[in-house]
């Protein structure tokens, strides 16, 4: 069993249908191990988004992540990975509405910086985005677990 890290950005979260539709496809597809509405600060989202420092939409994205709570889970299946990322479909909205009309991004996407939801690419960055997102999160016994209280 993989498990990996998606997160609703801001203006999907405002949106109580797309919300709706979107938990609802999650539940059909996947075990929830944790979920939680979470304010991304811009220092939490320069983090999270550090591989694309110095890329021309970068300031843009981390201050969109920014603009208003996102909702975080961490989901489990058999290759959930790619089972993930193939429900948002291609990070540019203008693909995803061409390659598959009915995923996430073409369905809920705004634009190339608001497509909807994130999804981890692979098993390190499932487990680095989920401790930057849920630290109290033990992924070896795949329950929350304070780190704290191990110590
Ligand atoms: P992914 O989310 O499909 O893994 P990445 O290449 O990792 O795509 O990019 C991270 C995020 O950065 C995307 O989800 C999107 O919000 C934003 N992004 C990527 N490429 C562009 C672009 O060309 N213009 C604007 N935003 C982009
Ligand atoms: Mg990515």
């Amino acid at each position: 069993m993989e498990i990996t890290l998606a997160l609703i950005k801001p203006h999907v979260v405002r949106n109580t249908y797309a919300m709706q539709q979107i938990r609802a496809l999650i539940s059909q597809n996947f075990t929830v191990l944790d979920q939680k509405e979470v304010c991304i600060t811009k220092e939490l989202s320069e983090r999270f988004y550090a591989e694309h420092k110095g890329k021309y939409f970068y300031h843009r994205l981390t201050s969109f992540m920014n603009s208003g709570p996102s909702y975080a889970l961490i989901l489990q299946s058999e290759a959930c990975i790619q089972k993930w990322r193939s429900l948002l479909g291609p990070t540019k909205v203008f693909r995803a509405v061409y390659a598959d009309p009915n995923c996430i991004r073409s369905l809920y996407g705004l634009s190339d910086t608001r497509n909807a939801c994130h999804g981890s690419d692979s098993e390190e960055s499932a487990l680095r985005e989920i401790s930057i997102l849920f630290p109290e999160f033990d992924a070896a016994v795949g329950s929350r677990q304070a780190k704290r209280e191990e110590a």
